[in-house]
C-alpha cells in the first residue's frame, strides 16, 4: 500500500527574507503577494501542495516584527499560532544579510513555539552571494544552532528547491491528507484580490501610505462567464492620506485601478471590472475590533 505523508510546514522569518517568494516557487503559482518593501504579508496564508503520495500544507506568515500598534500585534499572533500548528518549521533567512546574533534572539523570542519542533533553516537569495562566503556561515549555523537541516536556495531563481522538497518530505509525518487534492489555499479569491491591490499600493505609494491602508473587497460578482465585477474599499486613517491615494484629478487612483486590474485578471484568468473607493477610518490600525472584524472575516 502507498504510504501517504501530510503535514503543516510553517515558513517563518524576518521581513523581506523571501517567505512569500518561496511559497509561490514551491507551489509554482503566484499565490502570496511579494514586494521589495517590508511587511508585505499581514495574514497567515495556506498554500497546499498535493502530489500522489504527499500533501504539504505550507503556511506563509508575516515577517517577524516588534509590534507597535494593534495591526502588528495581530500579525505577531498570526506568526505564533502558525508556529504552534507546524509539524515542521522552515526558518528562512537572507543569505546576503546573515546575522547570527539576531538568529539567536529570534530563537529566544519564539522558544515556546519552536520547542520540540523539527526545524530547517533555509538560506535564501544565494544568487546574491558567493559559495566561498556562504560555506563558513553554513557551518557555523550547523554547529551553533539546533536546526535539523540546512538548505541553501534561491527562491526567486527556483534554485535547489527540489533538494528543499526532499528534505521537507524527510520530516513530514505519515498520515491522510487534510484537504481535497484540488485545494490550493484556505483563503477565498476575494482575499487575494485585496492583497493584489494592497501590493500595488506598496509599489506605487511611499512612506507610511502602504502601512496605513487596508483593502476590503465589498463586491465580487460574476456578471457573465468571463467577466467579474469587483468593488473594493481602500481604507485610510486620515483625510491627507485619502488625498494622496486619489492623486491629482484622480490620476493616482486611476493608475492604481489599472495596474491592479491587470494583475487580478492574470490571477483569476478572467476579465475584471474594478471599482475602487477610498474611505477614512480614523486610526484603524489601533482599533482592535475593526482589525478583528476585517481580518477574521477574510479567513475561511
Ligand atoms: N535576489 C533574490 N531576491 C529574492 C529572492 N527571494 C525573494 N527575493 C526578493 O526579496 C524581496 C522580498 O520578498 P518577499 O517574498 O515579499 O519576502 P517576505 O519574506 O515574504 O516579506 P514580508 O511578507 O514583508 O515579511 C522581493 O523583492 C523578492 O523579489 C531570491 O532568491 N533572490
Ligand atoms: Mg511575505
Amino acid at each position: 500500500m502507498l504510504v501517504k505523508k501530510s503535514g503543516f510546514v510553517t515558513i517563518f522569518g524576518a521581513p523581506n527574507a523571501g517567505k512569500s517568494t518561496l511559497l509561490n516557487a514551491l507551489l509554482n503559482f503566484n499565490l502570496s503577494v511579494v514586494n521589495k518593501k517590508v511587511q508585505t504579508t499581514r495574514d497567515r496564508i495556506l498554500g497546499i501542495l498535493t502530489e500522489e503520495n504527499y500533501q504539504i500544507v505550507f503556511i506563509d506568515t508575516p515577517g517577524i516584527l516588534e509590534p507597535k500598534y494593534e495591526l502588528q500585534k495581530f500579525m505577531l499572533k498570526e506568526i505564533k499560532s502558525s508556529l504552534e500548528e507546524a509539524d515542521l518549521i522552515i526558518h528562512i533567512i537572507d543569505a546576503a544579510k546573515i546575522n547570527l546574533d539576531k538568529l539567536k534572539k529570534i530563537d529566544e523570542e519564539f522558544k515556546d513555539q519552536i520547542r520540540n519542533k523539527k526545524r530547517i533553516i533555509v538560506l535564501n537569495k544565494v544568487d546574491l552571494v558567493t559559495k566561498a562566503n556562504l560555506l563558513p556561515v553554513m557551518n557555523k549555523i550547523s554547529e551553533n544552532f539546533g536546526y535539523d537541516d540546512t538548505v541553501p536556495v534561491s527562491a526567486a531563481k527556483c534554485e535547489n528547491l527540489e533538494t528543499l522538497k526532499y528534505v521537507i518530505l524527510k520530516y513530514l509525518p505519515e498520515g491522510e491528507f487534510f484537504f481535497s487534492k484540488d485545494t490550493l489555499t484556505n483563503k477565498p479569491e476575494k482575499f487575494f484580490v485585496s492583497e493584489i491591490i494592497r501590493e500595488k499600493i506598496l509599489t506605487y505609494y511611499h512612506e507610511e501610505i502602504p502601512y496605513s491602508i487596508i483593502v476590503n473587497v465589498t463586491e465580487f460578482k460574476e456578471r457573465s462567464e468571463n467577466l467579474i465585477f469587483i468593488n473594493a474599499d481602500i481604507i485610510v486613517e486620515r483625510e491627507s492620506q485619502k488625498i494622496i491615494i486619489i492623486g491629482k484629478g484622480g490620476s493616482g487612483l486611476k493608475k492604481l485601478g489599472n495596474k491592479s486590474r491587470l494583475e487580478i485578471e492574470k490571477f483569476l484568468g478572467k476579465k475584471v471590472y474594478l471599482e475602487l473607493f477610498v474611505k477614512i477610518r480614523k486610526d484603524w490600525r489601533n482599533n482592535k475590533r475593526f482589525i478583528r472584524d476585517y481580518k477574521t472575516g477574510d479567513a475561511s
